[in-house]
């Protein structure tokens, strides 16, 4: 194809797909999804008016005009719950937004003047945004479908750090004791099944995040199905070849099958209607909550997101893969939560979150993808404030527990690097949850959402 017009294709494609922009929000549990797309439909609403958007070009120039919801592609999809997190940070006290049970849509069309006026060029232009929300837990199985369930019983941290072994001890007592070759016991696979459950359940809610599979967490409507009745064998001395060969009753084969009936019919769709296709990605991760959380959970947290990574496409869109095969051609990576910290420790939140996700940045590197690194916090709980101590000035944090007292804080320093023995033996970080600061009617209160906004989407509003 010659240059000239091999360009002028590339343009019209470009400005085509332009209009319309995939992003994945991406997010271990709690790890702040709903609360980014709650801010994030905020302040693009309010960006023509009173929303706080210094580092986004198009606000702070006057050419972004606002945003409106439209109806989505997919109407059998339940809406993503704006008004309902907005109502609960609107009440008296505040609330957060709920956690998410199940999948939500939403499409977004902002409005805004081009920054170049050309006679072809239109007055207002319009970009349209696909956002999509789920439970945290979910996304966890994306790791699955790279696995066969002998890599995948392997692939499973079950005899790894103390604590985690103490939360399945029960579980692991029987199941270390399974033969893979017995006949497959209904009644025993139905109440392992649970006990590996409870363990997952425990796990979470002692602040895990590599946990496999994520509807045994959150079934939906998979609750109580056959379908959840199967779990990773924690000792497996034969070869996969001779596991392979057992016969179809047999413990092994039973497990499996079930295994393979989760991928293909639980975890591929999922993968397939709402992963496949995306744009841009902004990982979110809550750093400062597993720093609070101690180091085997911190070792958790950095597994679990690497394995997470894997499950996109990254990669420069060429002319052929922006029509065909989407691929996400660059992302932020963002430490949420960062008004749990007093402004001077910003810093060393962004470099603690580059340490932990060190693995996964080195292929994004290679693919040659731009990735930023920011932290921010969508929704505002504490205001930055100064005490004197000693005699001299030191930061500290102002915000109202959930408990509702008022409270002021110095939450600790946050190393700069993955923390060593020492950071943990003198459990130097420690802060209390807060209430989310009211909004009012105006727009919510944030730390670098902007930023994180124009990386995102910011060269498409020129
Ligand atoms: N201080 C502060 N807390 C936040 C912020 N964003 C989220 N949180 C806290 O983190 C909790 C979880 O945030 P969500 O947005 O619900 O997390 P999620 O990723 O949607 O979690 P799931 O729906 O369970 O997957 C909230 O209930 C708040 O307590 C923030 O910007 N600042
Ligand atoms: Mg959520």
């Amino acid at each position: 194809m010659r240059q000239p017009f091999r360009r002028e294709l590339s343009n019209l494609i470009e400005r085509g797909r332009d209009r319309q922009l995939r992003l994945a929000v991406t997010g271990l549990s709690q790890a702040g999804k709903t609360a980014f797309l709650t801010s994030l439909v905020n302040q693009l609403r309010h960006a023509g008016v009173e929303a706080q958007l210094d580092l986004l070009p198009a606000a702070r120039e006057g050419r972004l005009l606002g945003a409106q919801r439209l109806n989505q592609p997919d109407l059998g999809v339940p809406r993503f719950p704006y008004d309902p997190g907005m109502a609960a940070l609107r009440d008296t006290p505040p609330r957060w937004p709920e956690p998410t049970r199940g999948i939500s849509e939403l499409r977004l069309q902002l409005r805004y003047r081009p920054a170049q006026q050309g006679w072809l060029s239109p007055d207002i232009a319009h970009l349209t945004l696909d956002l999509f929300d789920y439970p945290g837990e979910w996304l966890l199985d994306l790791p699955l479908l790279q696995h066969d369930f002998y890599s995948w019983c392997q692939a499973q941290p079950l005899h790894s750090g103390d604590q985690r072994r103490a939360l399945f001890s029960e579980w692991l007592a029987e199941a270390d004791t399974l033969d893979p070759t017995a006949e497959a016991d209904e009644a025993q696979l139905a109440s392992l099944s649970e006990a590996y459950a409870e363990g997952l359940r425990r796990a979470k809610q002692a602040g895990f995040s590599n946990l496999q599979p994520g509807r045994f967490l959150l079934p939906g409507e998979l609750d109580g199905a056959p379908v959840l009745q199967f779990f990773p064998l924690p000792q497996l001395d034969m070869s996969k070849e001779a596991l392979e060969a057992l016969p179809s009753n047999s413990l092994y084969a039973t497990l499996a099958a079930r295994f393979r009936y989760y991928q293909q019919q639980v975890v591929r769709p999922f993968y397939r209607d709402h992963f496949r296709r995306f744009d841009r990605q902004i990982v979110l991760v809550d750093v400062l909550g597993a720093l609070n959380a101690g180091p085997e959970r911190f070792e958790d947290l950095s597994q679990a997101l690497s394995q997470l990574m894997h499950s996109f496409d990254y990669g420069q869109r060429s002319l052929l893969t922006r029509l065909f095969a989407p691929k996400i051609d660059k992302l932020a990576i963002a430490a949420t939560k960062a008004d749990h910290v007093t402004p001077d420790q910003h810093g060393h939140v962004v470099q603690l979150l580059e340490a932990l996700l060190a693995e996964p940045l080195k292929d994004l590197r290679f693919a040659n993808v731009p990735v930023k690194a920011l932290s921010l916090a969508a929704i505002r709980a504490t205001e930055a404030r100064e005490v004197m101590h000693n005699g001299k000035r030191s930061p500290a944090l102002r915000g109202t527990t959930l408990d509702g007292e008022d409270v002021l804080v110095y939450p600790g320093d946050v190393p700069p690097r993955l923390p060593t023995h020492d950071f943990w033996q003198q459990q130097g970080f420690d802060f209390p949850s807060f209430r989310p600061m009211g909004a009012g009617s105006d727009a919510l209160t944030h730390i670098r959402m902007d930023a994180a906004i124009d990386w995102l989407i910011g060269d498409k509003l020129v």
